[in-house]
């Protein structure tokens, strides 16, 4: 595994830099995101992409409908409802377990001081990685005319790396504080307001190598159709905030097709 300094560039991302982390948390507190470029060192991010298209081929593909919210239908409120209004959602994904043991994202994920800033920057006391070989690290594919729909994530946090944009599309954009998950706020009028076009969507501008720290449990988020032959390739690091944990066997089977 190559030494971290050899993949992160650590004067875009200080690590262990006290005003650099509460600076990324106050924007995480205020915006609900936070970006920073040139995380990835470029011949770092090269070797990346280099490695995520050999192992492309044994991407586990879904193509699949879903409410904004990822819950099952409520058939009560009627089928034109927002609330059971389908979106269409594609990608190709790879576990944990198919990247290299080499990986420069092994080194990443792993490293304690990468760990203990991510930890400090979303407020938690410790991180720690999923116990079940599948979840720690994807990798996700987007191919022309693949897209994630509109939805709230379940997870507080996310943390994505962009190793590869494609020549179109491939667009994050999000509706911040569209409702409030804790209060069961669900808010239908704001979030049918985006899908219909009503409301315009904010757009995060993203350039490979960028860390990116989202808050994506009440900002309602989606990434556009790839356009052209060039696939969008983006890495997500999750953790846990307790050790131990397990992505659960049905979420684990909709998301790769096998439990380990
Ligand atoms: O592909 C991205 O940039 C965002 C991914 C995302 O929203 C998710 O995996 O929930
Ligand atoms: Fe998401």
């Amino acid at each position: 595994m190559p030494d971290i300094d050899k993949v992160i560039d650590l004067s875009a991302c200080p690590l262990g830099d006290e005003g650099f982390i509460t600076a990324c948390r106050d924007q995480l507190d205020r915006d609900g995101v936070v970006t920073i470029p040139g995380f990835l060192r470029e011949a770092a991010r090269k070797a990346l992409v280099a490695e995520a298209e050999a192992e492309s081929p044994n991407a586990f593909f879904t193509s699949s409908t879903h409410n904004v919210y990822l819950t099952p239908p409520r058939p009560e409120l009627g089928a034109a409802h927002v609330f059971n209004r389908q979106i269409s959602s594609s990608k190709g994904c790879i576990t944990t377990d198919q990247v290299p043991a080499a990986s420069g994202l092994h080194a990443i994920y792993g490293a304690p001081a990468f760990r203990r800033f991510l930890a400090c920057v979303v407020g938690e006391t410790a991180l720690y990685e999923y116990a079940d070989p599948l979840s720690s690290i994807n990798v996700h594919y987007a191919a022309a005319g693949q897209e994630l729909g509109w939805h709230f994530d379940n997870s507080s946090f996310a943390v994505t790396l962009l190793l590869q944009a494609p020549e179109d599309g491939g667009a994050f954009q999000y509706a911040r504080d569209l409702r409030d998950a804790d209060a069961g706020e669900l808010n239908f009028d704001g979030v049918e307001a985006v899908l219909d076009g009503h409301t315009p969507p904010e757009l995060l501008d993203v350039l490979p190598g960028t860390l990116v720290l989202f808050r994506g449990r009440n900002s309602m988020h989606r990434v556009t159709p790839t356009i052209g032959e060039r696939t969008r390739i983006l890495v997500v690091l999750a953790y846990n905030t307790e050790p131990g944990v397990a992505l659960s066997e049905a979420a684990r089977m909709t998301f790769y097709g096998r439990l380990g």
